[in-house]
């Protein structure tokens, strides 16, 4: 009998996937493979949360697909599938919606109120029950860990709470997940202006390097990337925000460590460090492309093909017990 704590975790196939993305989860997960069963989706249905071009979804699906396996994501070893490819995702989400999510909890919910904005009466229903979908995609494989970005902690709390009250009317069906939000390299944040996150969504694309901008691009947006006052170049969130973000970049994908390299560049001015990340990044991003380039839309095809019927034969599993339970079967 298998005895591994099981990861969830999952991605938006929304828009340009960034460094961002890659040093904030993608790459912790591939770390926690070694050490644990783990299940990662393309959460389709939560991109059409807000408005999404046909095509462009189909392809950024594939797109986020070849990301996690050039990034390093096993599909012998981890499960990668679509979320829309099984049903039983919505079907327990709306199982949620009428046992264990109370409009109360939703209505508390920030990155409800932050997307909504003024139009929070004119949004479509999804947006607002998207955290409960959420719950349903974790709960469905007793899973015991859910890697994610700060941002989504309060996400994996409503899930703990629909879960507690599920499990206290019918029994101990559902296993209560954590959150894990690294430390080391949570936010990335934009490369022009540090008070925000690097950001997908950002009008201005010379705030972020996207992990399919091509090597050179790159170097001219770190170039480009604004520094703090002073010549030092030292870690230090408060006073020098902007360098604690390139010093940050620096070591998660490069070799040496940010204790390191404020060692390595004392004395030496801004201009040289951001020459010498601008090529620490265009190799990163070569060797990442390499990768990924490798993998045709074919092998994608087969891998959500293979990662759907594993992840659907524990999921159908779960929703059976669950129809039982509430009275349907
Ligand atoms: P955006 O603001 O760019 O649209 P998002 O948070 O909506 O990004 P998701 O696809 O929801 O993007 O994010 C997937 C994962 O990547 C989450 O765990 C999120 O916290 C993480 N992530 C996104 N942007 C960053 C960043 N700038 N730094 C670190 N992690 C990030
Ligand atoms: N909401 C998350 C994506 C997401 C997720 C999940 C993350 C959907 N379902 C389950 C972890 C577990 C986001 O926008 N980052």
């Amino acid at each position: 009998m298998n005895k591994q704590k099981i990861i969830f975790s999952g991605i938006q196939p929304s828009g340009q996937m960034h460094i961002g993305h890659y040093i904030g989860a993608i790459s912790q997960w591939v770390e926690m493979q070694k050490d644990y069963d783990c299940v990662f989706s393309i959460v389709d249905y939560h991109a059409i949360t807000v408005k999404q071009n046909p095509e462009e979804l189909r392809r950024r699906i594939i797109e986020v697909t070849k990301i996690y396996l050039a990034a390093g994501i096993d599909s012998q070893k981890s499960i990668i599938f679509q979320q829309s490819a099984i049903p039983a995702h919505t079907e327990l989400a709306w199982i949620f919606n009428c046992y264990g999510a109370r409009m109360a909890d939703l209505n508390r919910m920030t990155q409800f109120k932050d997307k909504a904005g003024e139009n929070r009466e004119s949004v479509g229903v999804g947006l607002f029950d998207y955290p409960v979908l959420m719950a349903a995609d974790i709960l469905l494989y007793d899973t015991d860990i859910v890697p994610v970005g700060e941002d989504q902690k309060q996400h994996v709390e409503l899930a703990r709470d629909i879960a507690r009250r599920f499990n206290s009317e019918f029994g101990e069906i559902f296993k209560i997940p954590q959150s894990v939000v690294r430390q080391e390299g949570a936010r990335i944040m934009s490369l022009l202006d540090p008070a925000k996150k690097m950001s997908k969504s950002d009008v201005n694309q010379n705030n972020c390097i996207a992990l399919l901008d091509s090597p050179e691009a790159a170097k001219k947006k770190i170039m480009r990337a604004v520094t703090d006052s002073g010549i030092e170049i030292t870690y230090d969130l408060v006073n020098k925000p902007a360098i604690a973000n390139l010093l940050t970049i620096y070591a998660q994908l490069g070799t040496r460590q940010v204790k390191r390299l404020e060692k390595d560049y004392a004395g030496h001015g801004y201009g040289e460090f951001k020459k010498d990340l601008a090529e620490v990044v265009a190799k990163f991003l070569e060797d990442f492309q390499k990768k990924y380039n490798r993998i045709s839309d074919d092998d994608v095809v087969k891998i959500l093909e293979d990662g759907r019927k594993k992840a659907e034969a524990i999921a159908q599993k779960k929703l059976e017990e669950v129809r039982k339970l509430i009275g349907v079967r």
